[in-house]
């Protein structure tokens, strides 16, 4: 099978039925393959084919969800773009991923040929209501999700068919996922949190689901009440922001609400509490990937723990091995590797890095964890100095690159701060050069990356704390007196 047909369960089986709401429009899913499958044919017409990249630069919409499923339906790799990525971080995509052609509203220096989604829409209403005659099977990548490389510039992994597939099949059996639900996705669709489980537990379940642009928290207890939801996938920064709802909201949306489930960063396990508190629920947290999806799940039924991530989800392997890769005693920390149906099949175009990436075909997630007796996972720090601000993944290398192309900067280094609503904050140490102005570097930071990767703070430094070997430590970095 490929995920055609696992769509086609709601495509086909449930085309009356209401599928998706989005500012105040709906959308049966009959409407959404046949719209999907005219613009199928429309890319086939321009040229697209099995195996070719679309790169998508896009906010939430539902066009972005047809152009989804009309890459599915021909084979075409779908390649989305963090839609608050500049150009610097966009160009290396398009250079890295090659595709045919981009699709955005927005402004983007490329010698693409680029689409406007409104454009394809219109273009695609002249086509015909067929699905392209298109041989695929289980292994035929589907997308590729370009995470933040450690060496500085990301990395695209590229996910198949049966990834996507053994990761929806798997959440909605073990979440208890069906056509009753009722899901309010406000998480990006250029993730896997919002496209792996949000988009393909929506379609293969049959359920409905609203789409919002993005999660604003000032409007969020309004579309919990007005749309009356069971389901919510979050990260932690969204259930921070959801503590500050008044306690009578708060109980209302909880008596119709049946699952939050939160993931992409860890979460207080105080926050959990107050959340238990305030809206009578426990978060079920899980853990996940790009390169994996979904691997690590706490239960439905039973226990949800604090701090944890909970067990294996099904068809998953997990160890926990030391530096020799030797399985770890019980309860001792070791790095996470991963085997299963759902681990992705490398990085795009990077045979070097898609081979330091397995032992003995096992992943190697980077994660450091403990395994309790009873068989649940506590994720406890990073091999990397990855920092994870409101559920988006930063490399601190490639911001550290930056800074040290400006000539007022001799070195930096950018570190993780504590922050109680993101979850963690980058800031930059700084080793100022003559002319030297942190509000000129910030404007620069500004114009060239994401807005989550700018430094919240530049702290002037005399030198970088290195060892015996030159390599910074950043655990020694502080604010000067
Ligand atoms: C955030 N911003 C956005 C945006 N999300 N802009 C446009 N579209 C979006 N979707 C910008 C804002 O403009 C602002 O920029 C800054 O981010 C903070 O916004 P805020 O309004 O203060 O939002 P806040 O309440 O802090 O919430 C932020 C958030 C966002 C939670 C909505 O961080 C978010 O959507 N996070 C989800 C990330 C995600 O999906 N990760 C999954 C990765 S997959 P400025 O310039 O004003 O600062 C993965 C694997 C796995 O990790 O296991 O899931």
């Amino acid at each position: 099978m490929n995920l055609c047909d696992l769509f086609d369960l709601s495509l086909k089986g449930r085309r009356d039925v209401v599928a998706l709401e989005f500012r105040g429009r709906a959308w049966t899913f009959g409407e959404v393959d046949a719209r999907s499958n005219r613009l199928a044919l429309l890319l086939q017409q321009k040229g697209l084919a099995a195996g070719d990249r679309l790169c998508v630069y896009l906010a939430n919409s539902p066009e972005m969800i047809e152009l989804y499923i009309a890459c599915v339906k021909l084979g075409v790799i779908f390649v989305p773009i963090n839609i608050l990525y500049r150009d610097r971080e966009i160009s290396h995509i398009l250079h890295d991923a090659d595709p045919k052609a981009l699709v955005t509203d927005s402004e983007v220096a490329t010698a693409l040929p680029v689409w406007a989604p409104a454009e394809l829409t219109r273009e695609a209403e002249a086509m015909e209501d067929r699905r392209p005659e298109v041989d695929l099977d289980g292994d035929a990548p589907a997308g590729i999700i370009y995470t933040s490389g450690t060496t500085g510039t990301s990395k695209g992994a590229v996910l198949s068919h049966n990834n996507f597939a053994a990761n929806a099949v798997n959440l909605l059996a073990c979440w208890r996922i069906t056509s009753e639900d009722r899901f309010l996705l406000a998480l990006p669709l250029f993730h896997v949190h919002g496209l792996g489980n949000g988009l393909h537990c929506w379609l293969i379940s049959g359920c409905r689901m609203r789409l919002l642009e993005r999660f604003e928290h000032q409007s969020a207890a309004e579309t919990f009440c007005e749309f009356r939801p069971t389901l919510f996938f979050g990260v932690p920064t969204v259930y921070v922001r959801l503590l500050d709802i008044p306690a009578d909201k708060a109980r209302e949306i909880g008596s119709f609400m049946r699952l939050f489930v939160s993931g992409s960063a860890p979460l207080a396990a105080q926050v959990m509490e107050d959340f238990r508190a305030l809206y009578g629920h426990t978060i079920l947290e899980r853990y996940g990937m790009s390169e994996t999806l979904m691997n690590i799940s706490n239960p439905y039924e039973g226990e949800r723990r604090p701090g944890t991530v909970g067990l294996p989800l099904p068809g998953i392997s997990v160890r926990l091995l030391n530096a020799q890769h030797e399985p770890v005693a019980e309860g001792e920390t070791g790095e996470v590797y991963l085997r299963g149906p759902n681990v992705f099949m490398g990085y795009w175009r990077r045979e070097d890095a898609t081979r330091e990436a397995f032992v003995d075909g096992y992943f190697r997630t980077g994660d450091i964890a403990t395994r309790s007796k009873d068989g649940y996972y506590t994720l406890s720090g990073r091999r990397s100095d990855l920092i994870i601000s409101g559920g988006f993944n930063i490399y601190p290398r490639e911001i550290e690159e930056f800074l040290s192309e400006q000539p007022e900067i001799e070195e930096a280094a950018v570190a993780a701060q504590a922050d109680r609503v993101r979850g963690e904050v980058p800031v930059a140490y700084v080793v100022p050069a003559a002319g030297y102005d942190a509000a000129v570097i910030e404007a620069r930071c500004r114009e060239k990356l994401a807005s989550f990767k700018i430094p919240r703070e530049f702290i002037c430094i005399e030198k970088l704390p290195r060892n015996a070997l030159g390599k910074v430590q950043k655990h020694l970095l502080k604010k000067p007196a």
